[in-house]
């Protein structure tokens, strides 16, 4: 069994808004089907949020299902399971609908969509000739391997009986976290491979230099990862503090002049005290494409955090302690922390809508008194 890996492409998301980088997205799918039908794989491997989200335009799926068919006519087949951002609804996943068949269709293979970790551990369970399995593909989160996981995530395998119940199991592969980790799961003197595949493009800030190449196996033996280089340069600039005042412009100047193919990202981090120096930066419009964003010191002592919620949506606990931090309204906490951790977000909204719309005039202006303290203003 030979075969290519990948997760976590979220296919129409748009980094910062950029419109080539969603572009980019699509650009790294048709690369990993050219490196597929090279390396005349078996089969690729998609192990969830191939899309972004549920709803991908008709043009996107189009175009996946032109890439899929590149795949069938040099007979590579391609497998997958559906993360939890492109979930089933009502049964129904666009995987499914772009042709792509679910992993356990081939008997060397296990996999189940994103769901509840109950379910999945009765899937692993109940699966049958559950001895011709050799890879697992799952989406889900590793608790001991992170300080924070989401428990809707959890794949606990510490006390579960993998190698009693999958004897021939040589590994497992996961999608959900976007870098890329390798690592082993054993019990009784049996050992399997147990990592990520990564996100083979950069979906959030963080990602930047963190790649490391494709999941390939060859001859049911993992390889070496398959070196997948993104065709756009991503760069951090730290801006902050004293560092605004060595920077030095004309380094970049230099680097890119020549410089064919896609536009540099300049990711530039500064804060309040280099903000006033901003207009060094100009010239890397030049040559690229700037985004900037304003980070904050907690402490002298403490490193700095990026005020990007969507980068720290880790668990519940950790959403709320950032959204404490930065939002001390109490009502628009509230409205926050529920419209991130719900699914009805509509109803989220139509209810807030309401509240505000039955307020008084009074109640409207009274921001201060209600401001962090939760209490209900006294009525003169
Ligand atoms: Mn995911």
């Amino acid at each position: 069994m030979d075969f290519i890996s990948i997760a976590d492409l979220h296919l129409s998301w748009k980094l910062y808004n950029i419109p080539e980088l969603e572009q980019d997205l699509k650009d790294i799918f048709s690369r990993i089907v050219n490196i597929a039908i090279e390396r005349k794989v078996n089969c690729l491997v998609v192990v969830g949020d191939l899309f972004d989200d549920n709803e991908p335009t008709p043009d996107l799926v189009i175009f996946v299902k032109k890439e899929i068919q590149r795949l069938w006519d040099d007979g590579v087949n391609i497998y997958g399971i559906a993360g939890d951002h492109d979930k089933s609804i009502n049964g129904e996943n666009w995987l499914k609908v772009c042709g792509i068949d679910p992993v356990d269709k081939i008997p060397e293979f296990a996999g189940i969509d994103f769901c509840e970790p109950k379910l999945v551990k009765e899937y692993l369970v109940n699966k049958p000739n559950k001895e011709l399995v050799n890879w697992i593909f799952l989406h889900g989160q590793i608790p001991s391997w992170f300080p924070y996981i989401d428990e809707k995530k959890r794949l606990d395998f510490s006390t579960f009986p993998i190698f009693d119940l999958y004897p021939n199991l040589k590994g497992i592969i996961l999608g959900d976290i976007h870098e890329p980790k390798t690592g082993t799961i054993s019990d009784h003197g049996k050992e399997a491979f147990l990592g990520y595949c990564g996100s083979p493009g950069i979906i959030k800030s963080d990602e930047i230099n963190k790649k490391a190449g494709l999941i390939y196996c060859q001859n049911n033996t993992l390889q070496p990862r398959i070196p997948f280089p993104l065709d756009r340069d991503f760069i951090k600039i730290d801006f902050t503090g004293s560092n605004s005042e060595i920077f030095n412009v004309y380094l970049f100047l230099q680097k890119y002049k020549d410089h064919k193919g896609k536009k540099p990202i300049f990711r530039v981090e500064y804060d309040k005290d280099s903000q006033n120096k901003l207009d060094k930066l100009k010239p890397l419009w030049q040559i690229g494409i700037v985004e900037s964003t304003q980070v904050k010191s907690l402490d002298k002592d403490k490193p700095k955090e990026s005020i990007n919620i969507r980068a720290e949506l880790s668990t519940d606990e950790r959403m709320s302690q950032v959204l404490l931090e930065s939002c001390p309204d109490k009502d628009i906490y509230d409205l926050l922390y529920e419209l991130l951790t719900t699914a009805e977000q509509k109803a989220v909204l139509d209810k807030f809508k309401d509240k505000k719309l039955n307020e008084s005039p009074n109640d409207i202006s009274d921001g201060e008194q209600r401001a962090g303290a939760g209490t209900i203003p006294a009525k003169s």
